[in-house]
């Protein structure tokens, strides 16, 4: 009887503990191993050096004791990088830093950054983002169990070709171009008369090497960084559309973290993603960003538009008569996709942009 009052006490006693340490935090906490990260392209690329980053700042203000390590070129997804929601959301994958048009068949509302001609500088996607429609938009990430932590980008896509400089609606008619995502880039494609396939990026440079399509659209770092010159000699700025990408958490896994580690996590996300935006952005925002990777982050980038030229890469860029030619045509994909993306959410970044 005493001996069994004796193992009672100490159970409680350790309970106490366990439970004392669950209040303060820390010590309860038990991290994974290593929590995985889902990144679409390789390490090479501007988004796959912000990820590296996110991970390394990770490790660096959690004193070691969160592991986050990249999957990059969608290994954890066998390339299928449109599947990338649902394994984070679902827990199969912990972290994501990919693009909002690799999830845009699941979460309607980030097809906004896919209307075409929207969001017409740099500063009006800022706004969208720190604004009401980037809040709503937010919300209808998170429903499906994903905690929102920053926003990177990959960029304002542009259109490359082995065929002929566009520089007209016209000069698209008949080509055959690969896209990825979300539907809306076929209507937009078939409204410019061109033919488009849907194909993931781990299939896309064979397809660009073999010409069975004879032209795509990325934005600078994915072109320069597969050096596409080698497939395609003509580049046109057209800005159509920028696709921004994520830095994430399952909902699960965030919320297993104590309050200083999340604190650690969130402030690391904020950083790398200031960072890899402004790689992304070098050169392309007058001397915003260079200044600010020089400054800031202590780096010099590469001019990587006038390397490509150099390479042989022809680069054209379009008037805005030119431009709007090709927003004509694209006009009746709103009338379709504000809908889908809702129209609160349209109108409130039309206001956003405004302020
Ligand atoms: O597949 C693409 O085109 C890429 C790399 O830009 C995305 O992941 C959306």
């Amino acid at each position: 009887m005493k001996h069994r009052k004796a193992i009672l006490a100490s159970a409680l006693a350790l309970l106490m503990v366990v439970s004392a340490a669950q209040v303060f935090g820390q010590g309860s906490f038990r991290p994974k191993a290593e929590y995985t990260m889902q990144v679409n392209v390789g390490p090479l690329f501007d988004w796959g050096v912000g990820a590296q980053r996110w991970a390394d700042l990770v490790k660096e203000k959690t004193g070691g004791r969160v592991n986050v390590k990249p999957y990059f070129g969608s290994s954890l997804l066998a390339g299928k990088q449109t599947n990338w929601y649902q394994a984070v959301a679902d827990g199969s994958i912990d972290f994501v830093v990919d693009s909002t048009i690799n999830a845009s068949s699941v979460i309607k509302s980030f097809n906004l950054f896919n209307l075409p001609f929207f969001m017409p500088s740099y500063e009006a996607v800022d706004k969208i983002q720190a604004g009401k429609s980037g809040e709503m938009i937010i919300k209808d990430f998170e429903r499906g169990g994903i905690k929102f932590l920053a926003w990177g980008e990959n960029g304002f896509r542009q259109i490359t070709n082995s065929k002929r400089e566009i520089k007209t609606p016209q000069d698209m008619v008949g080509l055959k171009f690969r896209a990825v995502g979300s539907p809306i880039f076929v209507d937009m494609f078939k409204a410019l008369g061109s033919d488009v396939v849907l194909m993931s990026w781990a299939d896309a440079v064979t397809a660009f090497q073999q010409g069975v399509v004879d032209g795509q659209e990325n934005p600078k770092s994915v072109l320069t960084v597969v050096k596409i010159w080698e497939y395609h000699k003509y580049l046109t700025n057209w800005y159509y559309v920028l696709d921004p990408l994520v830095f994430g958490v399952n909902t699960r896994v965030w919320n297993s973290f104590p309050a200083d580690i999340q604190k650690a996590i969130q402030e690391a996300a904020l950083e790398a993603a200031d960072f890899q935006k402004a790689l992304a952005r070098a050169y392309l925002d007058g001397n915003k960003s260079v200044e600010k990777l020089k400054t800031k982050y202590g780096i010099t980038p590469v001019d990587a538009y006038t390397e490509a030229k150099a390479k042989g890469l022809i680069v054209t860029d379009l008037t805005p008569a030119q431009l709007q030619a090709f927003k004509d045509k694209l006009l009746p994909v709103y009338d379709k996709w504000v809908p889908q993306i809702g129209k609160a959410i349209y109108e409130a970044a039309l206001e956003d942009m405004k302020n």
